[in-house]
């Protein structure tokens, strides 16, 4: 292990999140920075975070615009025992403990948008990428979360003025630390459940916060755009999605865009 990077305790008894924590005051990307040192993939539990994110990335080559304000950009290496085809599940868990956390620090209008945004009021205020490192013998997921916490959604490019909204601009004051410490302690609360009691509770428990089940959708599949309605969402954490031709489909990962707002009930 490198000895120039200080590596410090924060949760001594957490197994999967938040034991130890690299902190910077600027990275190019907490994500990119734990996928070029592979060694601290090693390291269990560990989360890099920095005050400063340069170049943050999303998925599909998209990037995550770091703003002028102070923000949480922070990465988990977790050591999962789950099947390594559950990377979508993990996406999943690591939603559901953001929105637990944000919960628990007092925000309201919280939703989750499959597979990976936290709204509040319908705007993004958190997005999550993981990524699982093809790197021989290394069993680590990286769970990389940037939330927006304070300023309002001015800081950002001018097309996330109506999409993208901060903590402050929904009355929450918080310090990227409490933050870190509160996100930390759901997301070693979830791992524990899925790996005790499997993903059941928290498949549930996810598809109570989000507001995707019953949405229309239009969604590509194969490379095809189809529209239909979000029925349900299974244990890998795909989408079953009706299509208007009365296709059922499984919709594993991809872009999904609501396109009206109409409830229909949800699939049984
Ligand atoms: C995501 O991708 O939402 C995953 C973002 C993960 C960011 C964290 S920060 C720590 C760690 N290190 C990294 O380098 N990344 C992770 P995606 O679903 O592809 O959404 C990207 C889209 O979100 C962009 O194309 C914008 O439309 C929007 N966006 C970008 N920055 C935003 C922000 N700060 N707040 C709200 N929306 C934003």
């Amino acid at each position: 292990m490198p000895s120039f990077w200080d590596i410090t305790p924060l949760f001594r008894d957490h197994s999967f999140a938040g034991r130890s924590l690299i902190f910077f005051d600027s990275l190019d990307s907490t994500n990119l920075f734990l996928l070029k040192h592979p060694e601290l993939l090693k390291e269990k539990g560990l989360v890099v975070a920095t005050k400063r994110q340069t170049a943050g990335i999303g998925r599909k080559g998209r990037k995550w615009e770091e703003g002028c304000g102070r923000h949480l950009f922070c990465s988990f290496v977790v050591h999962s025992r789950l099947p390594s085809s559950f990377i979508s599940s993990i996406t999943l868990i690591g939603g559901l403990s953001v929105y637990e956390a944000l919960l628990r620090i007092g925000a309201k209008g919280l939703s989750i948008k499959w597979p990976n945004d936290i709204l509040i009021n319908g705007k993004k205020v958190c997005g999550i990428l993981c990524q699982k490192p093809t790197i021989e013998d290394i069993e680590a997921i990286i769970i990389g979360i940037g939330v927006n916490i304070s300023g309002d959604s001015s800081q950002f490019s001018k097309n996330l003025h109506k999409k993208a909204t901060t903590l402050e601009e929904n009355g929450i004051k918080i310090t990227r630390h409490e933050l870190l410490k509160t996100v930390s302690k759901k997301l070693e609360e979830n791992l524990r459940v899925a790996h005790k009691d499997g993903l059941t509770p928290l498949i549930s428990r996810w598809k109570e916060a989000s507001d995707s089940i019953g949405k229309r959708v239009r969604f590509l599949k194969n490379g095809d755009s189809s529209a239909g309605t979000i029925l349900d969402i299974d244990f890998d954490g795909a989408l079953i999605v009706r299509t208007d031709a009365d296709k059922i489909l499984r919709v594993e990962s991809g872009e999904i865009e609501y396109r009206e707002y109409q409830r229909e009930k949800p699939f049984i």
